[in-house]
């Protein structure tokens, strides 16, 4: 008994000592949720690890009485122990209580799960999200400002890996005209480029919208949100399968190319973020070799500012992404993360020293076998 004091002392003493607070403690290691969708997520955790900690405790307790109070002594040798199998009530009662238990972990899981899932089509922000082998693309495709007033965003061309008419005769090497950004005019063969597979011609499901924000390997993009306001996300993946994820929303979602044919939805919906701050996105599916630099920034700024952010990006479109956050008072740069360091670049960090013109090292004899 004493022992088993010192031994919960010890472990108090370690829970105080670690500096979390109470609310941090019954997250069992879960992040803030920054979302209403999110808060109601930690809460089901929260209280599923409860539940399970309050059977784990029983069954413990169970197993440290029978091993302490009921093991062989001089007395019950050669004693042939009582036997109780088939009470009829006892086995019933642990039959029919886990399956109360799963019911009513089910009831409270899909609860949680509709809300997070559920969509309306009031979204305040709708951001086009494409991922690509390592980085990410945000557009905005639809916006309701704070006075009302909605911008459209949609780039109805924007798509240049779609096909708008078919000229000519049919079969794979069809003469068509190609239009949107890349059309450089007149008539030319169409030369079947891999994509899942499939032709490029098809990859019609990405969305090109006016204001966008390119991520590259010495930037991070920023995607710019606004608080209080519902925002829906339509993802949607220009090679492999990547996942959206940010740890903060607690949420994440796989990102597929050509998801109608996968079978996978790609819009999702927060009903608003909750604070303003940087929050740091990653890609959760392992899609090649820089998958673990595949990051991003999600900026949640007030509304006005949101509204002053797009209202300066549609007057100065070849404006950056850096100058329309400074425009907000804005860290230009992602706060929450760093780009990775490709060193492809003498202005990074390089290797070892040596002379670009000959790389040779010095006093070294060839060894020559
Ligand atoms: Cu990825």
């Amino acid at each position: 008994m004493k022992r088993l004091g010192f031994v919960a002392a010890l472990g108090l003493g370690a829970l105080l000592m670690s500096g979390c607070d109470a609310g941090a403690a019954m997250r069992f290691g879960w992040p803030e949720g920054i979302t209403p969708e999110a808060k109601k997520m930690v809460d089901l955790w929260t209280w599923s690890v409860i539940a399970a900690l309050v059977m784990g405790i029983l069954v413990w307790a169970l197993i440290f009485w029978t091993i302490t109070f009921h093991r062989a002594n001089d007395a019950k040798k050669g004693v042939f122990p009582r036997q109780t199998a088939y009470n009829v009530p006892l086995e019933l009662t642990y039959t029919a209580i886990p399956f109360v238990i799963i019911a009513v972990l089910f009831y409270f899981t899909v609860i949680v799960q509709n809300d997070v899932e559920g969509k309306t089509d009031d979204s305040k922000v709708v951001v086009d999200v494409t991922a690509f082998q390592w980085n990410w693309k945000f557009g905005y495709n639809k916006v309701v400002f704070s006075d009302g007033t909605v911008y459209d965003g949609f780039e109805e061309n924007g798509n240049p890996f779609e096909i708008q008419e078919q000229v000519g005769g049919s079969g794979p090497a069809a003469e068509t005209e190609h239009s949107g950004p890349s059309d450089h005019g007149g008539e030319h063969e169409e030369v079947p480029l891999p994509a899942g597979g499939r032709d490029d011609d098809i990859r019609d499901y990405l969305n090109f919208d006016k204001i966008e924000t390119v991520g590259t390997s010495s930037e991070v993009p920023i995607l710019v949100l606004p608080t209080g306001k519902r925002i829906e996300f339509n993802i949607a993946s220009a090679d492999v399968i990547h996942s959206f994820w940010v740890p903060e929303f607690l949420y994440k979602r796989d990102v597929f190319p050509f998801p109608k044919q996968n079978a996978s939805d790609p819009i999702f919906q927060f009903s608003s973020i909750d604070r303003t701050g940087a929050f740091v996105g990653r890609c959760a599916e392992m899609c090649g070799t820089y998958h673990s630099m595949m990051n991003f920034e999600v900026r949640a700024v007030t509304p006005e500012d949101f509204d002053s952010y797009i209202r300066f990006r549609q007057a100065n479109p070849t404006a950056t992404n850096a100058e329309a956050l400074a425009s907000i008072c804005q860290v230009p740069e992602s706060v929450s993360t760093v780009p990775f360091d490709t060193r492809r670049n003498a202005g990074g960090t390089v290797g070892a020293e040596g002379n670009r013109d000959d790389p040779v090292l010095a006093n070294c004899t060839k060894k020559v076998s």
